[in-house]
């Protein structure tokens, strides 16, 4: 095959519900990866930024005439995929269709025989989508390269033995390709922090994480790699000059994971660029964040932090292997809130096995400490998870009421925990109540919240959330 090629990228995920919305990171590494090897023509759309519906996605794909089209989900979303996948096979029989991300990474096989598509790719899809365009192109087997996932002439589904090492060295990969998507877009969707308004890039500055906990998607396998200081920088130079952000996001696993790392990072960042305006929406650990390590980071440009507890007793951080010291948590909250970096917990209520006494004990830590803000989340197990495992093995029926495809994901009535229903629906809405009504808490969220003038919107909004429960 001669010429350039047609790749179409797409994030699949309906709009409407539960809509977060940010730059499809996962995409961008690997549109930048590709075209530094082969010529291609590429055209990335993440479906719930454009507000597109299923047919409207695939008019689109339809009218690009792909040779090969990517599709990358979480598993909320992935109950559309049988849908767009026909109807891309429909209207384009010839074009390859190549499945990946969180969703396939965790159902694998199952995953993809439930769709149209051709091909899946498990984990990091850097180079196995290299060696796909590159058997796709030169003609090569799909049937040699390692741990792909891929449809016979009869249509059973199946998967190459073997496994894609992972990508030791990062800063090899290329920037993200941030020129492909429309940046500004983002800044008026809302997104993780809490915040609306924000000119920011996004940032994946490491991969990994070696903590076990028992909920989570083990995509980047458990051993961490980091991209330099020197390549976090440049990321930083290259989303202020060329896409006029004057703010990032760390959306990694564990930032604060290589001390050393953070330390040279803050400190270069002040002299090489001066400080940028942070917010670390996930990536803090906060059992590792020290006065140092938080100075240093204050210094940088951190305004906005979220901070997991997940479960404030012994017993439960145990099961779950977060295994958090939950001392060490509320430390690093006071951290936060003498440095006024607004601060979001996460928690979450109906473990398996967690008892009313444990969740009271659980919104008695989040609503003592100095976190700003908190969201209660109801335990959902995930596929492909340990927590999954544990509750098919222990209380396989509870699983009957797990579905998926319900993007507001508040609204899934799963109950994993050794209490009634009716009682872990008045935790999740008590906690709301014991957490925000505290004058102390008003009072910072008052002084601290960084857009003051959208404050009103922004207690309306969790307002709604206590009122859901209560
Ligand atoms: C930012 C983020 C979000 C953003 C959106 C992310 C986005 N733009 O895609 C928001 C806030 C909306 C979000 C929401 C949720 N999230 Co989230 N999120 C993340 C987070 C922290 C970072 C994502 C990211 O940018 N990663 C960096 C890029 C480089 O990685 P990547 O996207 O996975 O892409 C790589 C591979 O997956 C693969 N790949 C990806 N797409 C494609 C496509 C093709 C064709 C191929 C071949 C390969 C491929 O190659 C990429 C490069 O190596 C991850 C944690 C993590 N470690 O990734 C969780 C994570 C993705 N989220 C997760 C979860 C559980 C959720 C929620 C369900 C949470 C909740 N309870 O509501 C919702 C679901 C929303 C929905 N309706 O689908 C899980 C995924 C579970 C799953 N089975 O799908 C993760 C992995 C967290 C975890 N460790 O468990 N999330
Ligand atoms: S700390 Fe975060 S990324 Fe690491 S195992 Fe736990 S949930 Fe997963």
């Amino acid at each position: 095959m001669t010429g350039k090629k047609r790749l179409f990228l797409a994030a699949v995920g309906p709009p409407g519900g539960y809509s977060l919305v940010t730059p499809p990171l996962g995409l961008l590494y690997i549109a930048a990866h590709l075209r530094e090897h082969f010529a291609l023509d590429i055209r990335i759309i993440n479906q719930r930024a454009a507000g597109w519906t299923s047919q409207r996605l695939i008019k689109e794909i339809v009218a690009f005439e792909p040779h090969v089209v990517g599709l990358g989900c979480m598993t909320p979303s992935a109950h559309v995929l049988p849908e767009i996948t026909q109807g891309i096979r429909d209207s384009l029989p010839e074009a390859l269709m190549v499945l990946g991300g969180p969703h396939i990474s965790a159902l694998q096989t199952a995953a993809v025989a439930a769709t149209a598509a051709d091909i899946g790719v498990v984990g990091e899809g850097e180079m196995v989508m290299e060696q796909v365009m590159r058997a796709y192109i030169e003609g090569g087997a799909m049937d040699s390269i390692p741990g792909l996932i891929r449809r016979e002439p009869d249509g059973a589904v199946v998967r190459n033995p073997g496994s894609v090492p992972l990508i030791e060295n990062l800063d090899a990969l290329p920037m993200p390709a941030y020129d492909l998507i429309d940046v500004p877009t983002y800044w008026r969707q809302p997104g993780m922090p809490t915040i609306p308004r924000r000119n920011y890039v996004s940032l994946f500055s490491s991969r990994g994480c070696p903590y076990n906990c028992m909920y989570c998607h083990n995509v980047f396998g458990r051993g961490f790699r980091g991209h330099s200081v020197e390549r976090i920088l440049e990321e930083i130079k290259c989303a202020k000059s060329r896409y006029g952000a004057d703010e990032i996001e760390f959306v990694d696993d564990c930032f604060n994971l290589d001390r050393k790392r953070l330390m040279d990072y803050s400190q270069r960042l002040c002299s090489e660029i001066g400080p940028i305006k942070t917010a670390f929406p996930n990536a803090i650990r906060a059992d590792i964040l020290d006065d140092e390590t938080a100075d240093a980071l204050t210094n940088a440009g951190m305004y906005y932090t979220a901070l997991a507890l997940e479960s404030g007793t012994k017993r439960i951080q145990k099961l779950i292997g977060k295994r958090l010291d939950i001392e060490k948590f509320c430390n690093a909250t006071a951290l936060c809130n003498e440095r006024r970096v607004f601060t979001n917990g996460f928690v979450m209520l109906g473990f398996p096995t967690e008892t009313a006494r444990e969740m009271e004990e659980t919104i008695r830590v989040a609503a003592d400490s100095k976190l700003h803000v908190a969201s209660f989340f109801r335990v959902t197990p995930f596929p492909n998870t340990a927590l999954f495992a544990y509750v098919k093995e222990n209380a396989p029926e509870k699983l009957n009421d797990v579905h998926y495809n319900d993007m507001e994901y508040w609204r899934v009535k799963v109950n994993l925990a050794d209490v009634e229903d009716a009682v872990l629906d008045r935790y999740l809405g008590r906690a709301y109540r014991e957490f925000y009504f505290r004058p102390g808490r008003i009072v910072r969220i008052l002084r601290d919240y960084p857009r003051p003038f959208l404050l009103p919107a922004y207690v309306g909004m969790f307002m709604k959330r206590v009122l859901r429960y209560a």
